[in-house]
């Protein structure tokens, strides 16, 4: 793994940009972009990115960005590609950076319909699990019992299976990732970057804002995703699946810590703790974490 003296030291994130204190999208994409080391076209919709990025006349990106509408971002990296390629620029790479709601809800048919004509491009989903940038209201990404603003008494329905959807379309390379573990991320890139074809980066995004916890928590709370066994850390290239070393362990449920752990730092699940501890709805979601692991094994093992 690279060690972080190895990274890249230019800065394509920008110092002084409109993110919340303690945003963990811009650590995400700070490390993907250092992987691309500029040569790339980003193409950002609707979502907290694109304020950050965007305040006009001013840019928080060192790197050439195309805003697009809320569900048109993989008909915009299609555009892109192509006239790429009739101007011979093919060695540029395209990235689409997409909110949750902007990729599981509002855009699934522009990203199906890329992936389907073999656009050779990066789809990454920051996942947030919530409509931040208008104010937190609950997505198809939205995990069960977390309280949004439409959902203030916790959202009823688990999320959507989303990587199993773009599984279906066969992309090239597809995995998850995690802000809290910056250098993972940087290699996943670095991966994506030798590949042709349609590419998936499902990135877990803790949000101080929308999950209503101290801004310095950010990394542990994306630790304890990964220990808790909430968030599976996975690679796919081609149909070879990698379970990553930093799931591997707690593959078993009897190795993870309790879900508790996770869940108690962030106000959003306060009412499964208040007034008194919900054992059900806690059990209830730890059953549905290891179906995910269940299915997601069944899937690609
Ligand atoms: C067609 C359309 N509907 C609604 C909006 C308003 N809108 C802008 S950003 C946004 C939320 C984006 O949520 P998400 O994709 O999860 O990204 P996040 O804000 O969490 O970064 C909404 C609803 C819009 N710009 N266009
Ligand atoms: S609302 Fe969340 S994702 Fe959006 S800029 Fe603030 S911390 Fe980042």
């Amino acid at each position: 793994m690279v060690a972080i003296r190895d990274l890249p030291l230019k800065e394509y994130v920008l110092k002084g940009n409109a993110a919340c204190a303690g945003c963990q999208d811009m650590v995400a994409l700070r490390h993907a972009h250092k992987a691309f080391e500029g040569n790339v076209i980003q193409i950002v919709p609707a979502c907290c990115t694109s304020v950050v990025q965007s305040l006009f006349p001013r840019t928080g990106l060192g790197i050439p960005v195309l805003n697009t509408a809320f569900m048109a971002s993989g008909a915009t990296a299609s555009g892109v590609r192509a006239a790429l390629r009739a101007k011979g620029k093919d060695d540029t790479q395209v990235m689409v950076w997409a909110g949750d709601g902007g990729t599981f809800d509002i855009g699934i048919q522009a990203l199906s319909g890329a992936f389907e004509r073999r656009t050779d491009f990066l789809y990454v989903c920051y996942n947030n699990q919530v409509y931040s940038n208008t104010g937190t209201q609950r997505s198809g990404a939205t995990p069960l019992y977390a309280q949004t603003t439409t959902t203030w008494y916790g959202k009823q329905e688990p999320e959507k299976l989303l990587d199993l959807i773009v599984a279906a379309h066969e992309p090239a390379y597809q995995a998850t990732a995690n802000a809290a573990y910056p250098r993972d991320l940087y290699e996943k890139f670095k991966r994506a970057k030798e590949i042709r074809g349609p590419k998936f980066i499902h990135i877990f995004i803790p949000c101080p804002q929308a999950w209503n916890y101290p801004v310095e928590l950010g990394v542990e709370i994306g630790k304890l995703a990964v220990e808790t066994g909430y968030w599976i850390m996975w690679e796919r290239i081609g149909d070879e699946f990698k379970l990553g070393t930093q799931s591997k362990r707690f593959q078993d449920p009897a190795k993870r810590k309790p879900i508790e752990e996770f869940l108690k730092l962030q106000g959003r699940f306060s009412r499964l703790f208040k007034p008194k501890k919900d054992e059900k709805k806690i059990a209830e979601l730890e059953a549905y974490i290891q179906h995910r692991w269940d299915i997601l094994l069944r899937t690609f093992t």
